[in-house]
């Protein structure tokens, strides 16, 4: 790993709102998070649509520019609080009309246009359950979800509708309404459907939200595992603490804050961070509904005087295959903190941010079961390049070891690898997966939520990420982590991603594959494979570095973006693929 450290100078223009840690960390309290949030009237509870939508309408917030929407081919729509306030209380009462009660399951399968956002808060004022799906998904997959969670709504558009559910029709009997989104701004016409603005134009634009109970279900997030059928995991209207908390301490939201979290709400980083948290902080947000594109984000950035950024890897290393020069071709005066998250941040690319943007890239880390950020670097904390942070205020996190019996041993010595492992108690932390309490029971051991993830902790109290248990490779009797490997060759000038496996081997139990996609203008060949190898053999050492390497077009990944190395060993042994719902296609 890089031994720098990057020493953050004390308060620039805007003080942090995490200015030390230590003593945030020893303050804080869950209790008085909640505090920070309104709460319904009357008593009512807690509603995430009310704190992230209606109180900043009735408040002093109500003609800010909540939600900017940049449309694929040059189209923008500005929606402010008071704007929000109106449409999704629409939304609320078009569900009402149906008859659609509280609890009752609604799934949004659309692209990031202005109606995903604005029936997603609807559907949570009306006290329903929300899933949004990510477009590019299949017949099957969208199936398999709206079964699972027994969907009795679906809002989609027109030509979705056409090319992806309406085969399915008959084998969803608990879906009874469908609400189509035009493509064109004419009216839709699908037999079996309902044209959204129709209803929209004639619901009214008063609603109350009932009484909402904090723990009652809010969000249902599916994430798969590794065979199977996804997991939905459920969250609760509670999780909207956790939303605010990470939103003011993590990604260090102030109220002049222009935000762009460029994740699909397909993912759950595109619902806790790409609309609920900055919501509940009043804060401007850019939705952008066009593909990952290295000039039109550089533009994105620059144009919209985005200053807090929130993406993930596999952006920054796309990013970084057209070179820092790129981002030189632009001015981001505005920009003050980057974030990322969905895999490990290679150093490589904590640095690159330095080049391109004269800031560093802040790792964090989480999962569909946390709700929200968990351990991260802080804007006023120093970064070790590699690391994920330490734990935000609130929240244990440990490295434990399982016992034979099961039991979570904590590990309290420094660079130790074992499991990851929260304790219990932090607001956003899922509730169950969907239909399946044995599967969600065997992710705890006590007071422990096991993440599944290998981690080590340092003596400063860094959390470095090692692998998810089920990639990390033993190779006589070592234990590799891919991320390690893959780092280090992307220090190579010629490599834009890797991707490392274990491959099974009779003498060493396994051996280190390495798949490599190259960066433009480098020939995969014997002299760059020799290159490569020798390159890694230098860093890592000849117990760690791969014997193997393929040259590889693209890797295969998640819609999210993260590196699907289980599939990359299942094609290389040439095993069954199991569930790749998930799989980003052309990969
Ligand atoms: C938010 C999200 C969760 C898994 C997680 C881990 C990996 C996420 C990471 C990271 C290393 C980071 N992961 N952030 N690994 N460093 N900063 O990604 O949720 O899609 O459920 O994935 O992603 O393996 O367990 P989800």
């Amino acid at each position: 790993m890089t031994a720098e450290i990057i020493v953050k100078k004390p308060a620039g223009k805007i003080a942090p709102n995490l200015a030390d840690y230590g003593v945030v960390q020893a303050e804080f309290s869950w209790d008085a998070a909640r505090r920070s949030l309104d709460g319904l009237p009357h008593g009512g509870g807690l509603n995430i649509a009310h704190e992230a939508v209606d109180r900043h309408a009735q408040g002093s917030r109500a003609d800010h520019l909540a939600l900017r929407w940049l449309g694929k081919s040059g189209a923008v729509r500005d929606f402010t609080y008071r704007d929000l306030a109106l449409e999704t209380s629409r939304f609320a009462n078009v569900l009402a009309g149906l008859g659609v009660q509280a609890g009752e399951c609604v799934f949004v399968l659309a692209g990031r246009i202005p109606e995903l956002y604005i029936t997603v808060l609807g559907a949570l004022k009306q006290r329903c359950v929300v899933s949004p799906l990510f477009s590019a998904f299949g017949p099957e997959p969208i199936h398999t979800r709206l079964a699972l969670g027994s969907g009795s709504v679906l809002v989609t558009t027109a030509s979705l509708y056409q090319k992806k559910v309406a085969g399915l029709r008959e084998r969803l009997p608990q879906l009874k309404h469908v609400l189509l989104v035009s493509d064109d701004g004419g009216r839709t016409a699908e037999p079996g459907t309902l044209d959204l603005a129709t209803l929209m134009r004639e619901a009214g634009p008063r609603f109350t939200i009932g009484p909402t109970d904090p723990e009652d279900r809010a969000l249902l997030h599916f994430t798969s595992g590794t065979t199977g059928k996804p997991k939905g995991a459920i969250h609760v209207h509670q999780a909207v603490v956790a939303h605010h908390a990470t939103g003011a301490l993590a990604l260090d939201f102030h109220s002049t804050d222009v935000f762009w979290c460029t994740a699909d709400p397909g993912w759950i980083t595109g619902t806790s961070y790409g609309i609920v948290s900055p919501f509940t902080h009043g804060i401007t947000s850019i939705v952008d509904e066009g593909d990952f594109d290295a000039e039109r984000w550089y533009r994105i950035l620059s144009e919209q005087q985005v200053s807090v950024w929130y993406t993930a890897p596999t952006a920054v290393r796309m990013m970084m295959r057209g070179g820092a020069e790129l981002a030189r071709g632009h001015d981001f005066p505005h920009l003050r903190f980057i974030a990322s998250v969905g895999e490990p941040l290679n150093p490589q690319a904590v640095l690159w941010g330095r080049d391109a943007f004269g800031l560093p890239i802040h790792d964090n880390w989480w999962q569909t079961e946390t709700g929200g950020i968990m351990i991260a670097n802080y804007a006023a904390m120093d970064i070790k390049p590699g690391s994920m942070g330490k734990p935000l205020p609130g929240v244990d996190a440990a490295i434990v070891k399982r016992a034979a019996d099961g039991a979570a041993e904590v590990i309290t010595a420094p660079d130790v690898q074992g499991e990851l492992a929260l304790k219990r108690g932090w607001p956003s932390m899922f509730r169950g997966y969907l239909n399946d309490d044995e599967r969600y029971r065997k992710c705890f051991s006590g007071e422990w939520y096991l993440t599944g993830d290998l981690a080590k902790r340092d003596a400063d109290g860094y959390f470095w990420f090692v692998g998810r248990a089920d990639d990390v490779i033993k190779s006589s009797g070592h234990l590799i982590g891919p991320f390690e490997v893959e780092s280090a060759l992307m220090e190579h000038p010629a490599v834009a991603e890797a991707g490392v496996i274990g491959k099974p081997d009779p003498m060493q139990l396994e051996t280190v594959k390495a798949f490599v996609a190259l960066k433009p203008g480098f020939e995969a060949g014997e002299a760059l494979r020799r290159d490569l190898l020798g390159f890694a053999r230098k860093r890592l050492g000849a117990a760690v570095a791969p014997k193997e390497i393929d040259f590889i077009a693209s890797l295969p990944k998640t819609r999210s973006g993260k590196i699907m190395r289980r599939l990359l060993k299942a094609r290389e042994l040439g095993l069954p693929e199991g569930d790749t719902s998930t799989l980003e296609s052309g990969t």
